[in-house]
């Protein structure tokens, strides 16, 4: 029966959203939730619809019982109402049910939130730092950081999407594990994108950690979502799918020259080299 009904409910809300994925993001009058395009988006898809059956039927269930006794024990048929106030069984069955159910929910949501929090074995780490009103993204291992800032709408691209486009987008290879790491420079923000299942507050004066695997190639689009002053709406997150090797080879081209001895005089060079 459980089955059915979620078959039902996954066929009419994904029809909704059969029209071709172009890129994942937000689209007009979109519902439901973007594509998954990595194994914990499609376990937190599943979980929801799980949840959302159960409520289904505890709803169809309360309006069921509720059309009863409103037919069954109205005025004009029940002329002498019954006068007791308590019964034992049936507050401890009112109270035990919902108790149940929610026990039953409670152990593969767990089961999620255990397996979203952080990865054993790490492909490579990315690391994001907030900022009023920008990210700043390091990959410590490739040795290459960059800033992203939201493109203005007067520079937008065709294709670009307005309010989530990045004047740098972060590059991540198809299927390799990849630990993110988040924290803040001066208040809480929060790096969330949608279709990867990711959402990690990143405070300042503390490492967040969680794990993404990217299933498919793509552009994905995200955004702050922690209120984090006032341009907080403009701090949008935009990653790259992409091959490994093509992701090599971004590397490479994107690696932080080794600074020469040469430049900054000599005092200026160790100062960097400590700090390194
Ligand atoms: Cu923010």
């Amino acid at each position: 029966m459980l089955r059915i009904a979620t078959f039902a409910l996954t066929l009419f809300l994904f029809g909704q959203a059969a029209a071709p994925a172009l890129a994942d993001q937000p689209r007009p009058w979109g519902l439901w939730m973007q594509e998954a395009a990595s194994p914990t988006m499609q376990q937190i898809e599943s979980l929801n619809i799980t949840i959302t059956v159960i409520i289904l039927i505890v709803l169809a269930v309360v309006f069921a019982l509720l059309g009863y006794i409103i037919f069954r024990f109205r005025a004009s048929r029940n002329p002498q109402p019954a006068k007791f106030e308590h019964n034992t069984p049936l507050e401890f069955l009112w109270t035990m049910i919902p108790v149940l159910i929610l026990v039953a929910i409670a152990f593969p949501s767990f089961h999620l939130l255990y397996a979203m929090d952080r990865v054993k074995d790490a492909d490579l780490t990315l690391k994001v730092t907030g900022h009023q009103w920008y990210w700043s993204y390091a990959y410590p291992d490739q040795n290459v950081s960059f800033d992203a800032n939201m493109v203005q709408d007067g520079d937008l691209k065709p294709g670009e999407p307005r309010l989530l486009a990045a004047d740098a987008h972060v590059v991540l290879p198809v299927g390799a594990v990849v630990r993110i790491q988040t924290t803040a420079d001066d208040v809480v923000h929060s790096w969330s994108i949608p279709a990867l299942g990711v959402k990690i507050d990143a405070f300042p004066g503390r490492l967040n950690e969680t794990w993404v695997r990217i299933d498919r190639p793509g552009m994905y689009y995200g955004q702050c979502s922690q209120l984090c002053g006032i341009n907080h709406g403009f701090m949008p997150i935009q990653i790259e799918a992409v091959p490994k090797d093509q992701f090599t080879t971004w590397v490479q081209q994107n690696q932080t020259k080794k600074q020469s001895s040469s430049d900054g005089g000599p005092v200026l060079a160790d100062a960097r080299q400590e700090r390194n």
